[in-house]
């Protein structure tokens, strides 16, 4: 069992009643959304963060879940490693929006959809990304062939009416993400991300910042027109973007709730060093800017692909995040079909005992303790 920490950091405390005031605005029927806003902005107040991890219920290293019916138990390498579900699933919907019947990734909606509402039932957070495709070329994210894809899907552009179709698709399956009172489970959405990189077709070579910020209105308005007030919208540019170039695309106060950041590790040495200064700064800049905005921050996205430091979260990602004030850190996915893809550990990898010291730790909230609160 892990020693749960009394101390409470009081300097985040005096922003709890602007959050949870800014979710009681646009308070919906059901208040999912504001609960578990307040629920991560305790969190963040007490110093205590959620560990998430993508796709964990759905495969790991060498194994993959094909039981979509929710008949087995779920099986996730954090589970097996530590004893505890990660606190937050990510899942991801990229497919989704050309109707197929499993993400990019392989993994059924079905399944995803059992595993959402099992997460739920058990206390836990599920936050969902969206790969989609490139809506002019029919391009995977990646595709960047082609410039001026963000204008081509605003109102009065060719692409519009097809891409509302896709954002239809997606409001229907989040509408049927309900918990077993039939309310609408609250989700944090985190789409048309990285968008400070070069390599999605939202990305920072594509379009103006006007234009994305009209997409991302756009789409908030539609979604909330369709009647999903359970959405919690992150927005996640990548690590190492200074003050405007994180703010220059940012879609307002009103269509934002958690400002967060995607950043890996990519080598030893001075990538260690380059990683974590980026950490640094950018968690001092967040919080600065969680204050200025009434927002909660969050590592949404990070990692070290095959983790070859053994004592990788204690001494880096650790150091990257303590006492920052996030309300959650998740990491990528540990691919069961790519040898060298995967950011988590799972049984007899080498930085295994560490990650065990980092769940010990007082601040990291796993599952378990996350359905106490
Ligand atoms: C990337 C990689 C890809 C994957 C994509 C969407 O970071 O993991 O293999 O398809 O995310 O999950």
């Amino acid at each position: 069992m892990k020693i749960i920490r009394i101390a409470i950091i009081t300097t985040l405390i005096a922003s709890i009643p602007a959050v949870a005031l800014q979710a009681c605005r646009r308070t919906q029927p059901d208040n999912q959304k504001e609960v578990l806003m307040k629920k991560l902005a305790q969190l963040s107040a007490d110093g205590e963060f959620c560990f998430g991890h993508q796709d964990s219920y759905f495969y790991g290293k060498n194994w993959v879940r094909n039981d979509v019916r929710n008949e087995t138990p779920w099986k996730s390498d954090i589970k097996d490693v530590c004893g505890d579900y990660p606190a937050i699933l990510g899942c991801d919907l990229g497919g989704l929006e050309m109707g197929d019947a499993a993400n990019l990734d392989g993994v059924s909606f079905d399944l995803m959809r059992e595993a959402i509402k099992a997460h739920h039932r058990m206390g836990g957070i599920i936050t969902l990304s969206w790969h989609q495709r490139n809506p002019l070329t029919g391009g995977s994210s990646w595709d960047n062939t082609r410039d001026s894809v963000v204008r081509y899907v605003l109102p009065g552009h060719p692409g519009h009416m097809e891409y509302i179709k896709w954002l239809d698709k997606i409001a229907d399956y989040i509408l049927e993400l309900k918990d077993d009172n039939g309310r609408q489970i609250p989700l944090i959405f985190r789409p048309y991300h990285e968008h400070t990189g070069k390599w999605f077709w939202w990305g920072v070579q594509d379009s103006s910042p006007d234009d994305y910020k009209q997409m991302w209105r756009m789409t908030y308005k539609y979604m909330t027109s369709k009647g999903l007030a359970n959405l919690i919208w992150a927005y996640s540019p990548n690590l190492g973007t200074d003050r405007d170039g994180y703010m220059r695309n940012y879609p307002g106060d009103d269509y934002v709730d958690i400002l967060g950041y995607d950043g890996y590790q990519f080598g030893e040495g001075l990538a260690r060093y380059t990683y974590l200064k980026a950490m640094k700064s950018d968690m001092a800049m967040l919080k600065d800017l969680g204050v200025k905005h009434n927002k909660l921050i969050a590592v949404t996205e990070t990692g070290y692909e095959t983790i070859p430091d053994r004592v990788w979260w204690t001494k880096t990602l650790l150091d990257g995040i303590r006492g920052s004030g996030i309300c959650y850190v998740l990491v990528w996915r540990n691919a069961h079909d790519k040898e060298r893809h995967y950011y988590a550990p799972f049984p007899g990898e080498q930085s295994s005992e560490d990650f065990i010291k980092f769940y010990d730790l007082p601040e990291t909230i796993f599952l378990n303790e996350l359905k106490n609160k």
